[in-house]
């Protein structure tokens, strides 16, 4: 047998490896990445391996490091870029760890796979766990941060019955799991679409993969941190766009608001009592009988006039467009699609015909390009009114009338012209649908950066959609649930979630939405959404003392928004997410580790949301060093548990000493500059300064709203700050500037000071104006932004505050 595949005899980081009953197929990736094909053949031994790939992996053009291999009595020693892999060639155990300076595995967490061909001839793979790790990632879960002692399915499920700790699958299927201990981790990656089952419950030292299928493509990801297994599997999924300023606003949905004046009266609700709006969402109500792509001639009369009414008042309309057609021949987009071909049919050539809210109808392949781009070209009809923003429900794609709940398994997918049956492909059926959106809305928008919201989603969903954690309800559970759901999903690669505000079936409280409020203005993805036939919970329908709260936290998030937009470009530049577990930030601190009722927004900023009734304390864990009470300003040593006061007004958050805060003033949407769009950097002081602490933040801004980004059109503002006891220096500058908008003058907050301020003498011939506010320990002051490209001119520039 041999063991280079002559088909890849050109390809130097590939390698096959016969073994009894199949062969395992090797492949370099990157440095720290490899991929290992496993691939069964019935019968004949010396299978070929089929090196495709699903859509969910990013091809890579740099070129991938060389492998090598020795063999010595049955085992087979394979280095690839800086890993080595063991295989033993009669039961196909293999184990896989980084190496360190030539030696294998020094310090490193390895990964111990067995991967054995089921009696069903499916195919398992065991993985050994360590006592002391945690798992995480899988996407999209019920239950806790860690996912030990689980069991998932992946399999999108339209799952419209609470989640419990027991709903073994939700919309989404992100088979990525992080195996973690002691500040190392490496990432499995198991690209299969079909029914794939996660049990990390029946055997406590091991986990099971299990799928019903001859061959299974796994990747494992190496950091050794958790940080760097994160950023590489987003490499090889990809990550998001940046997206439009106004698609991280805050948003408002209700299933459904029923006419244009019903949504006009809303947005001016919101304008009225003066709390920030960037979207107003459009159920299923706004069409013709369900029809996608229609609007009810009566109740939505004139879409353009309400799509420019709203816009008037800096609001978007984001229609809901699901994948289901009705059978209707006197429907066009229904007739086209049965005309050309692209509704999906049965293996016996019949039309797949599934009921949902239009009744019988038919399904796109999505997995056609052709089927793609008619689809995605159907959406001019919103987007020639002025829409930029679509959401993709029921895309599992979930059917009424089967208990399975979903399409037969039989369906035949065109699947890019490789035909496959619906049930290995299913997870692909709402990336492929996002992926025809994305497509077609980057192209119709004409450089205006497209917004698609998605309810389904497989591995890779971040490239073009964000995602939302479907139906849950008005529990304070589930408020509690989504803190673990949106980490996990953020490691996953889905940095842009979030889950309804208020909760979506049941009915809210008062108390309930104004905790819910303050926590979901922080979600990345922040919208208020509600049931038909649910008690209403737009901020204002419970008296005034609620609206207050959400009125305030919503205008936090607005003030926050220069910050949240760079945690965002943060993560479309390296995968990490915007709102972590501590555990990556703190990875070797053990009390840090499972921590999920607290999280970290970016790496400075710890939020610990309450997520009870009547409760008005919390135990809150600070890591080490120091962190300030973003409410109070007081200073608090970490390392240690306190206790926050959290009165219903207050949710506790925390800035770590050391950081760089930037905040403007409060819009009413993203586009409202003005006023509220002056700058302060807040500056939270280190405890302790020995000799001279530098602390720096870079602020990028651009448009907000077009791709000229891309082109270089954006700004980079670095302030920074060096300081001693007793004095400071402060310059603020551009570092790049590529748009035009320049801000000449910044505010800078020192918070933590032991005495008042004043100007010193350094500060090039300025004297800063300095305001103290003695009792709290802060001082303010104006500092003129040095303009750029003028040499020298920094210093001239530059403040020095002494105390
Ligand atoms: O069968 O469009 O998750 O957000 O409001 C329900 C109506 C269909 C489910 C979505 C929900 C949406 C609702 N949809």
């Amino acid at each position: 047998m041999n063991i280079i595949d002559p088909r890849d005899r050109w390809n130097p980081a590939r390698v096959r490896i016969p073994f009894r009953q199949g062969a395992v197929g090797i492949e370099t990736v990157e440095r720290r990445i490899v991929r290992l094909v496993y691939q069964y053949s019935d019968g004949a031994e010396d299978a070929a391996v089929d090196w495709s790939s699903t859509m969910a992996i990013v091809k890579c053009h740099a070129p991938a490091p060389e492998l090598s291999w020795s063999e010595t009595g049955g085992r087979i020693a394979v280095r690839a870029g800086d890993l080595v892999l063991v295989l033993d060639r009669t039961d196909g155990k293999v184990t896989v760890r980084l190496q360190t300076d030539g030696e294998s595995g020094a310090g490193g967490l390895a990964a111990e796979l067995e991967v054995t061909r089921q009696p069903d001839g499916g195919i398992a793979c065991a993985g050994r766990l360590h006592p002391e790790s945690s798992v995480f990632g899988l996407g999209e879960t019920v239950g806790f941060l860690d996912k030990r002692g689980e069991k998932y399915v992946m399999w999108n499920t339209d799952a419209n019955v609470p989640h419990v700790p027991e709903t073994p699958s939700l919309y989404q299927s992100i088979p990525v799991l992080y195996h973690f201990r002691d500040g190392q981790a490496y990432g499995l990656f198991v690209d299969y679409p079909g029914r794939l089952t996660f049990d990390l419950r029946s055997q406590p030292d091991r986990f099971l993969v299990a799928a019903p299928a001859g061959r299974l493509d796994l990747y494992l990801i190496f950091g050794p941190s958790l940080k760097e297994a994160v950023s590489g599997y987003t490499r090889l999924t990809g990550r998001m766009e940046l997206p439009p300023l106004w698609a991280i606003g805050y948003h408002q949905s209700r299933y459904s608001y029923a006419s244009a004046e019903e949504v006009l009266d809303i947005a001016r609700t919101f304008r009225r009592k003066r709390i920030p709006l960037d979207a107003i969402y459009l159920d299923i109500h706004h069409m013709d009988g369900f029809r996608v792509f229609t609007f009810d001639p009566e109740r939505f009369a004139k879409p353009r006039e309400l799509v420019a009414e709203l816009a008037a008042m800096g609001v978007h309309a984001v229609p809901i467009v699901d994948p289901g057609v009705k059978i209707d021949p006197d429907y066009a987009v229904y007739r086209e699609g049965v005309e050309k071909g692209y509704f999906l049919r049965k293996a016996d050539g019949g039309m797949f015909v599934g009921k949902v809210w239009p009744g019988d109808s038919a399904f796109p392949d999505f997995t056609r390009p052709e089927a793609r781009r008619w689809w995605g070209n159907l959406h001019r009809f919103y987007t020639d009114l002025g829409i930029r923003g679509i959401w993709n429900d029921m895309n599992e794609p979930g059917i009424f009338d089967r208990e399975t709940l979903t399409m037969d398994p039989d369906v035949i997918h065109d699947n890019d012209g490789q035909p496959k049956p619906h049930g290995e492909l299913h997870n692909l059926y709402g990336l492929q649908m996002t992926r025809a959106t994305h497509e077609a809305l980057t192209e119709q928008l004409g450089g205006e950066r497209p917004f698609i919201v998605s309810r389904a989603g497989y591995a890779g969903i971040q490239r073009y959609a964000c995602v939302w954690t479907g139906d849950n309800r008005s529990y304070w559970e589930h408020m509690a649930m989504s803190v673990p759901m949106l980490l996990n999903l953020g490691l996953s690669g889905v940095a842009f979630a979030g889950a309804d505000i208020g909760g979506y079936g049941h009915h809210a409280t008062g108390e309930l939405l104004a905790r819910w409020t303050q926590l979901g203005a922080f979600y990345p993805f922040c919208r208020n959404h509600n049931e038909i036939g649910r008690t209403d919970h737009e901020p204002w329908r419970f008296g005034e003392r609620i609206e207050a709260i959400c009125r305030r936290y919503i205008e936090l998030r607005y003030r926050w928004m220069p910050h949240l937009y760079n945690l965002f470009r943060e993560a479309t530049l390296t995968g990490i997410p915007i709102w972590r577990p501590l555990a990556l930030e703190y990875p070797h601190d053990e009390r840090a580790r499972k921590l999920c009722d607290q999280f970290l927004l970016g790496a400075d900023v710890l939020i610990a949301p309450i997520l009870r009734p009547d409760t008005s304390y919390r135990a809150v864990y600070l890591p080490d060093g120091g962190w300030y009470d973003y409410w109070s300003g007081a200073f608090m040593a970490g390392g240690r548990p306190v206790l926050a006061e959290a009165p219903l007004e207050i949710m506790p958050i925390y800035v770590r000493a050391g950081a760089i805060l930037p905040e403007t003033g409060v819009r009413q949407h993203a586009a409202d500059t003005g006023e509220g769009d002056e700058l302060t950097f807040r500056v939270y002081m280190p405890q302790r300064l020995g000799g001279w602490t530098e602390l720096a933040y870079e602020l990028y801004e651009d448009d907000g709203l077009t791709d000229a980004y891309k082109r270089g059109a954006y700004n980079l503002l670095l302030l920074e700050i060096q300081a001693e006891e007793g004095r400071l220096r402060a310059v603020c500058k551009y570092v790049y500037q590529g748009w035009r908008k320049i801000r000449e003058e910044v505010t800078v907050r020192l918070i933590g000071l032991p005495r008042p301020a004043r100007s010193g003498p350094n500060a090039g011939g300025h004297t800063l104006t300095v305001t103290n506010d003695e009792a709290a320990g802060v001082a303010e002051f104006r500092l003129p932004v040095a303009p750029d490209g003028r040499a020298g001119a920094e210093w001239a520039f530059a403040g020095e505050i002494i105390w």
